[in-house]
């Protein structure tokens, strides 16, 4: 049985990491059986030294993407063999889009705006003994910070990163159109990607930022990211593929 190692539940959706909801929900699509094992704690054990990663029977695979890489390797799921060579180019080129870009939007919105910051160490730090949750957080908040720096993102201002934001939403939404999957009306791999970002601006109510605002307006990725969380994570008898 695969172990997947994460963070846990956030409001709906079933982690705050999209590279862990990532993984999961590419399970959920194929109909892989995995076991959660929840904590920050495993960051210590993790390969790389960040969430997700994966135990199959002895072997160990960090990151999302390599992750997904192996259990289809693996697995030999069929998921993606409805589409073409420029639809797989596509695919590829929007989760750069997403893990590279979108994700530090999310960053920025979740850790630097002030009226989050109470909320957010109150959900992934209230766990820890009293002076630990003191501590802990404002290291974190500090890394985050540095990441966001270095990266380029957090040299923008809070108005910049919600123009860059919404580009993408706006480029997502475009991509989808009146599908029901992002090619097509059956799903791949990349709708897991696609549901793995969208859910952490649509679905998660905890935090507020205009830019979740403004990710509730697109009615198509909204009913996109409605349908994948029914199908996959609240009725997985009702799969279609
Ligand atoms: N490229 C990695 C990114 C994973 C990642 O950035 N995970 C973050 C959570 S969203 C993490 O574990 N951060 C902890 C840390 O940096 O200490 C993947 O695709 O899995």
């Amino acid at each position: 049985m695969i172990n997947v190692y994460k963070f846990g539940p956030l409001d709906k959706i079933c982690d705050p990491s999209p590279f862990c909801v990532k993984v999961e929900a590419y399970c959920r699509l194929v109909g892989i059986p995995y076991i959660s094992q929840c904590g920050a704690r495993f960051l210590r054990s993790a390969p790389k030294g960040k969430l997700p990663y994966i135990d199959d029977n002895g072997t160990i695979i960090a990151d999302s993407s390599f992750i997904i890489n192996y259990l289809r390797a693996t697995y030999h799921d069929t998921l993606d063999d409805h589409l073409t060579l420029t639809e797989k180019a596509i695919a590829h080129a929007f989760t750069r889009m997403i893990d590279e870009n979108l994700y530090w939007v999310l960053s920025f919105a979740r850790w630097q705006l002030a009226p989050n910051w109470p909320i957010l160490k109150n959900l992934f730090f209230r766990e820890l003994p009293p002076l630990l949750r003191e501590i802990v957080p404002i290291l974190a908040r500090a890394k985050v910070t540095s990441a966001l720096h270095k990266q380029g993102m957090g040299r923008h201002s809070e108005t910049e990163i919600f123009e860059i934001g919404a580009q993408d939403l706006t480029a997502l939404s475009d991509l989808l159109s009146d599908k029901t999957y992002f090619f097509g009306d059956k799903p791949c791999s990349f709708d897991a990607v696609a549901y793995s970002i969208l859910a952490q601006f649509i679905l998660s109510d905890s935090f507020s930022a205009p830019i979740f605002d403004k990710a509730k307006t697109y009615d198509n990725l909204v009913n996109f990211t409605q349908l994948f969380h029914q199908r996959y994570f609240l009725d997985p008898a009702s799969h279609d593929n």
